[in-house]
């Protein structure tokens, strides 16, 4: 958050509300909601009014809208209150280089929620501190994209627990040092959801929480729209006969689109949230935000209004729950990432993270074309981080390497790179790869790839120890990146100990399950197992991983804060950038050694002498990268 002074005085009638608004807090802290409203009260009053202020009663909305949010944080906990506390005493808690995120599912990783308890020496040993698991409140049954369809925000899947498991979990959680971080599904709802089957009952109020479109305006909407689902959910609107209507649906047909233009909807959201919170949760992954706001004749993506949105559950956030991270899943290009930390009068007043998704496709891209152009662009057009804010910096996750991301970049619109990658890393040719496209049946289409890291850089097709050990060095490679490039890296479940791709045939996938579905495999114990007695490839891959996240943790220059500055080399298979001063990341994308000139790494040549933290040699004047190596290249101690 924000320093917490205000720098003007307010009007009489703004701090009788803050007063009114501050009396419902528990006695001990009235003080610092005092504090809290006065600073971020205007500025939500101002991003309100600029979306909802064109009716007489706003203000009495607003009240109203206040008032129930404070009251559901008089049921905040003791123990999450002073959570709170602390933060706010200090509000970088999350730019440490001893971050490190891990993303699960919970059925795959551990059964249930209270499974996940059992699980916490595992990502202890990794050194986790943020755990994402993916959607764990009550999906839409059958078919419900993998939890994405949320019927219900106010239960969590029966499959999995209760609301009672999630607080014990978020309890014992936050006691050995991990925070759990929850997907906020806030673009759309479920078809069975209650508001989506009042909708459908008639009820006009509810219909009014969605897009119900005739099917002319349907058409125009779509005329500029894209598509997320090209292949098995194709176009952006679904007619349902019980509202006789076109409903947006950017996703799944089942998966209705909210109406942010409808205030109330932001005030159930809000609440929502702030309910959420309450249970434990201390991040909160903002599902498909760039898609909040719907406009005639654009992409509907990243419209200033959806930052506007944004901007108001943070405010709410910081006033009622300021122990809390907004994290943004915008999947969308490099320029169009930087709004969502926050920037000019917003800024350090969106969201304290939002995925690098352009840099972890680039990074793949440098991979499959053995060419590091593109990521060093993507370096290079990356603002510096604002303050207090940092990325998610991720090899995979559960979704597809979306290449779509990266289509701006080719400005001359020759995007068979992104066939090539696309192409390669389903298999083709002599590729080491085994993943498969998404959403891309006509191979002159490029959308994404699925697959685990472990069958994309090459484990599964290796025959024989070099190709392993090669395969391994890839993976090794791409983490190397993540974790040094600045922000908070991401383990994704089973890239510790090189897991494969699902290998459950597909006519036994969960019901309408998606591509996808091959890199979301059941956790693989066995695997785990080896990797500790250090036997066979997961060991390897596992002691790997853990030594370089030991290296981060012991290295200043890798927190978040830390400025990353590209350093342009003449070798296009070759990735440098400066953490700070002293600390200069290179890697080789290429499958030949590659030779660096240390005294190009910096203007005032204190690279020339340098230590490897990764291989722990000492390098003089020159630096071979063996094929898919890396050094993380700590300059001497000035000589004073
Ligand atoms: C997000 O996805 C989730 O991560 C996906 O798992 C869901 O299917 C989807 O929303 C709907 O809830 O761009 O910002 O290409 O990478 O849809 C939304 C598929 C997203 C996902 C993409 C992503």
């Amino acid at each position: 958050m924000a320093s917490q002074h205000h720098d003007k005085p307010l009007p009489a009638e703004h701090l009788d509300l803050i007063q009114s608004i501050a009396a419902i807090a528990p006695a001990e802290e009235q003080d610092s909601m005092t504090q809290r409203l006065r600073f971020n009260l205007p500025f939500l009053r101002e991003r309100l009014r600029c979306l909802y202020g064109s009716t007489a009663d706003f203000g009495n909305w607003l009240e109203g809208l206040l008032i129930d949010l404070a009251k559901i944080h008089a049921l905040r906990s003791r123990d999450l209150r002073a959570l709170d506390s602390a933060r706010l005493a200090e509000p970088g808690w999350f730019l440490s280089q001893n971050m490190l995120a891990y993303s699960a599912y919970v059925d795959r990783f551990a059964g249930t929620l209270p499974g996940v308890q059992q699980r916490i020496p595992h990502l202890k040993s990794l050194g986790v501190t943020y755990l994402h698991l993916l959607p764990f409140l009550r999906a839409r049954e059958h078919l419900n994209d993998g939890g994405f369809a949320v019927a219900s925000y106010e239960e969590t899947e029966p499959a999995l627990g209760t609301m009672e498991d999630l607080e014990d979990l978020t309890a014992t959680l936050r006691e050995s040092g991990i925070s759990l971080c929850s997907d906020l599904v806030l673009n759309h709802v479920a078809d069975t959801h209650v508001w989506a089957m009042a909708a459908k009952a008639g009820s006009a109020k509810h219909r009014a929480y969605f897009h119900c479109l005739s099917k002319e305006a349907a058409e125009d909407y779509a005329a500029t729209l894209g598509e997320i689902f090209p292949e098995t959910a194709p176009g952006n609107f679904t007619y349902v006969p019980e509202v006789d209507a076109h409903v947006w649906t950017t996703f799944y047909p089942y998966q209705w689109d909210l109406n942010y233009g409808n205030r109330e909807v932001f005030a159930e959201m809000a609440c929502i949230l702030l309910r959420l919170a309450n249970r434990g949760i201390e991040a909160f992954r903002l599902d498909s935000a760039a898609f909040l706001w719907k406009r005639l004749g654009t992409n509907s993506m990243n419209q200033p209004e959806a930052h506007w949105i944004l901007q108001a559950f943070r405010a709410i956030t910081d006033i009622f729950a300021p122990g809390v991270l907004l994290k943004a899943e915008a999947i969308v290009p490099t320029r169009d990432l930087p709004p969502y930390l926050g920037q000019d009068d917003a800024l350090g007043r969106e969201c304290h993270l939002a995925y690098q998704s352009s840099l972890m496709a680039a990074a793949w891209l440098s991979l499959a074309t053995e060419n590091a152009s593109l990521a060093c662009k993507i370096i290079a057009d990356t603002p510096h981080l604002p303050p207090r804010t940092s990325w998610l910096t991720y090899v995979r996750c559960h979704d597809d390497i979306g290449w779509n991301v990266l289509k701006p970049e080719f400005t001359d619109g020759d995007i068979s790179a992104l066939q090539a990658a696309s192409r390669f890393f389903a298999g083709a040719g002599e590729s080491y790869a085994e993943g498969a496209s998404f959403q891309a049946l006509d191979p002159r289409s490029v959308h994404g790839t699925n697959g685990m890291t472990s069958a994309l850089t090459g484990f599964a097709r290796a025959k024989g120890p070099e190709a392993e050990r090669q395969a391994r060095q890839r993976m090794s490679l791409l983490y190397g990146l993540v974790l040094a490039v600045g922000g908070i890296p991401m383990i994704y479940m089973g890239d510790e100990t090189a897991q494969g791709n699902d290998p459950t045939p597909q006519e036994h996938w969960p019901a309408g399950a998606d591509g996808r579905q091959l890199h979301r495999p059941q956790f693989d114990d066995r695997r785990l197992l080896e990797a500790h007695s250090g036997t066979a490839s997961a060991g390897a891959a596992h002691a790997a991983l853990r030594r370089l996240i030991g290296l981060r943790q012991l290295c200043p220059a890798m927190a978040a804060a830390v400025p990353t500055r590209l350093v342009p080399l003449e070798n296009p298979g070759l990735l440098a950038f400066m953490r700070g001063p002293r600390l200069c990341c290179v890697f080789n994308f290429t499958s030949a050694p590659q030779t660096v000139d240390l005294n190009s790494l910096s203007d005032d040549r204190r690279l020339g002498n340098c230590h490897d933290l990764v291989s722990g040699a000492t390098c003089q004047a020159t630096l071979t990268l063996a094929p898919w190596d890396f050094a993380w290249l700590q300059a001497a101690p000035a000589l004073v």
